[in-house]
């Protein structure tokens, strides 16, 4: 499993819509590993492939919390079939937007479509931060970023600070603990 870089706004491949995956192979199967290596490195809590600069249909998400053992979930052409008429409010983050948060509203519940590990269909339905982070990550694969959905004023000047931090070579990182890393397994130690 490798540690992948993380792309940043304004970087164009972010609105790159991404392929669809025809079958779940191992190569599949390793790049979602990363995906998920990369995440906890962030560290986030969620991930789409097109943020390590890939642009294929896969979503990972995680949301144990720091005291809980791991979580991971891997979505391979994860789709929205169903959502609530009602909302639900949640400051959201990007790890390519580093540092920037704003609220969102979104359906309070969705019901997505999806392939498994397995290469499986499967359907999930979701509400809380889940929900928000299946559709906050479901844009990514569609070339949305959840700045797409605050005021275009608000949005030009993050677009413009990120603009100008890449030129001037200085980016804003996130200062958040990271995840203490996994136990070693038995047979690892
Ligand atoms: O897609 C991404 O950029 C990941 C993003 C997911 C997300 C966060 C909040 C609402 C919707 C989707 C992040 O993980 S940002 C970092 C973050 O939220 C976090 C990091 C460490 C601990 C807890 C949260
Ligand atoms: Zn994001």
């Amino acid at each position: 499993m490798t540690i992948k870089p993380i792309i940043i706004l304004p970087d164009s491949k972010l609105r790159l819509v991404s392929a669809p995956i025809e079958r779940v192979d191992a190569e599949l199967l390793a790049l979602a590993d990363d995906m998920l290596e990369t995440m906890y490195d962030a560290p986030g809590i969620g991930l789409a492939a097109i943020q390590i600069a890939v642009p294929r249909r896969v979503v990972v998400i995680d949301l144990a919390k720091e005291d809980e053992p791991l979580a991971p979930q891997v979505f391979f052409n994860p789709e929205v079939v169903w959502s609530s008429d009602d909302g639900n409010v949640y400051e959201e983050g990007c790890l390519s937007i580093p540092d920037y948060y704003a609220e969102v509203e979104r359906p309070a519940r969705v019901r997505v479509a999806y392939i498994d590990r397995e290469g499986k269909k499967a359907e999930i339905e979701a509400d809380g931060l889940l929900a928000t982070c299946l559709q906050h990550e479901i844009d990514h694969l569609n070339g949305e970023l959840f700045i797409d959905h605050i005021s275009k004023l608000k949005r030009d000047m993050v677009i413009r600070k990120f603009t100008k931090a890449q030129k001037t070579g200085e980016l804003p990182q996130f200062k958040r603990e990271k995840r203490p890393a996994p136990a070693p397994s038995a047979a690892e130690s």
